[in-house]
């Protein structure tokens, strides 16, 4: 029988990549969404396009009853506990509510699982984090961050964290119960908040890059992160729950890079250098060409405390679980600039006839799902400039797949347009073309990979 997870937080960025994951494994997949949301509110509708094939439970991780009703209703085989408050500035802005949900919305799911009988069957996993170190003293900047390097969260999130962390633990020592911690160093990609730094930046490059906005402002731009792909660190999480025994491993990609290099990594994506000029508040990023100011400070983004520098070791993952991340610094900055200028300019579409009207409009989104509004518009567009659309075929590519193949399939039509379509156009087999498709959504499965 297909294995069951229910994963909470499924909403966020890690969430979609995992349920992709597990959907792709054959899981059933339930998913805590939380709200007073009927079938027809748009916030569900756009998850149930994204994710069709999971079903979608209301549950608040403030909430035991609901949790234990959840559990009792579904009996999952795997838990993946990611719903939390997880944004740190903001943690010290509500540093109640993150105690509440973050903390003790863990010790919640873990007692739901406990009161549903479920504790020798049910794996669970948590979503620790490198912010439980806290990047003091202790940081071991040569090798980074291990399983057994001491604990100094700086943040309000980062002691929620921990105390999440420690009872997962107590759980499994107490109750024997297969509960694992991974303790994951910083993802990002494109589901990534633009709420983060990584997808503020990539984001507003993109915006400049089309003339949509003059400069980004930042906070500290010195500090550093081991930053690597969600997508590789979903499958770290799911190793995690397959291996012989409850256990805990950091994920990580061994490297750091500060928020300035970044940003002039995201900057050259679009040909632009940038030059750092002056000091602390008044510090600006220019580019060279122009000399136009694109990189502001602004101390609103600066924390009550900082964690200057997190590396991990991953070496317990790689070696244990066989897990390695894939995607590195260059092609995670690359892939989300690539991302935010599909997305801002709209959504790419390819004439895929070059002559007399258009028998295919193709719907390239770099989202999960286009909706019929953004179809609509696409058409007008085409129209506008002249494109005769009576009679064509509409394909909304992104529709037809998950997440992870929509992006890597865009990637693909970003280098290989001109090729792909020539084949296509070659093989006069257009009643073919979504398997067409999907065909080459999985040969360019490589285009960021190391
Ligand atoms: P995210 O995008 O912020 O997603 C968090 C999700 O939690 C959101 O979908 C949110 O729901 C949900 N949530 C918040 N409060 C809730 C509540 N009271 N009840 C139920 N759901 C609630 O986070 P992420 O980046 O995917 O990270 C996933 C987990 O890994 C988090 O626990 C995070 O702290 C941890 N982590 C992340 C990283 C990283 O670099 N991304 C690194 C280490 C650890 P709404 O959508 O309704 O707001
Ligand atoms: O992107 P950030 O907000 O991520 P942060 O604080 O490292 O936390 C993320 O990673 C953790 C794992 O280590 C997760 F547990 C956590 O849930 C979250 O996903 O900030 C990164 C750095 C910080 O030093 C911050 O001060 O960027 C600096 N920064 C500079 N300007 C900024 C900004 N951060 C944000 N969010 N916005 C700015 O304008």
């Amino acid at each position: 029988m297909a294995k069951s997870a229910l994963i909470t937080g499924i909403a966020g960025q890690d969430g979609g990549h995992l349920a992709a994951l597990l959907h792709s494994k054959g899981y059933k997949v339930y998913g805590v969404i939380r709200g007073q949301m009927e079938t027809s509110h748009p916030r569900y509708q756009k998850l149930k396009n994204e994710m069709p094939y999971v079903e979608f439970v209301m549950a608040d991780l403030l909430d035991l009853a609901v949790l234990v009703r959840t559990m009792q209703l579904v009996k999952p085989d795997e838990v993946y506990n990611l719903a939390a408050i997880s944004h740190v500035g903001y943690s010290f802005k509500d540093p109640i509510l993150t105690a509440d949900v973050t903390g003790k919305g863990v010790l919640n799911v873990l007692e739901a699982i406990r009161l549903s009988g479920l504790e020798k069957t049910t794996r669970f996993y948590q979503a620790s984090t490198s912010e439980m170190f806290g990047g003091l003293d202790y940081n071991r900047p040569d090798v980074g961050y291990n399983e057994d390097s001491p604990f100094h969260p700086r943040s309000p999130y980062g002691v929620a964290k921990l105390f999440g962390h420690w009872i997962t633990r107590n759980y499994r020592e107490s109750y024997g119960m297969f509960a694992a911690c991974g303790i994951l160093f910083n993802h990002e990609g494109e589901r990534r908040g633009p709420e983060f730094v990584t997808r503020k930046i990539s984001k507003a490059v993109a915006r400049i890059k089309l003339g949509k906005q003059e400069y980004i402002e930042l906070g500290n731009v010195d500090s550093k992160r081991d930053w690597g792909y969600a997508g590789d660190y979903v499958e770290g999480m799911w190793r995690i729950l397959q291996h012989n025994k409850p256990d805990d491993f950091v994920l990580a990609t061994g490297e750091t890079h500060s928020i300035r290099e970044f940003c002039e990594l995201a900057f050259a994506n679009i040909g632009i250098d940038i030059k750092w000029h002056g000091k602390g508040e008044k510090e600006v990023g220019v580019d060279t060409k122009t000399g136009t100011t694109l990189i502001k400070i602004n101390p609103e983004f600066y924390r009550p405390a900082e964690v200057d520098v997190l590396t991990g070791d991953p070496s317990k993952a790689e070696k244990v679980l066989g897990w390695k991340r894939k995607v590195n610094f260059p092609n995670l900055v690359k892939l989300m600039v690539d991302h935010d200028l599909a997305e801002e300019s709209g959504s790419l579409y390819t004439d895929i006839t070059d002559e007399g009207p258009l028998r295919h409009i193709v719907f390239f989104s770099m989202k999960t799902s286009a909706s019929d509004e953004e179809m609509d518009e696409a058409i007008g567009r085409l129209k506008k400039i002249g494109k005769k659309t009576n009679g064509a075929r509409l394909w909304n590519v992104s529709k037809s797949m998950d997440f992870r193949k929509g992006r890597i399939f865009i990637q693909n039509t970003v280098f290989d347009s001109v090729d792909s379509f020539e084949k296509y156009r070659n093989s006069k087999d257009h009643a073919d073309f979504a398997q067409y498709m999907s065909k080459i959504a999985d040969w360019s499965t490589g285009d960021y990979l190391e």
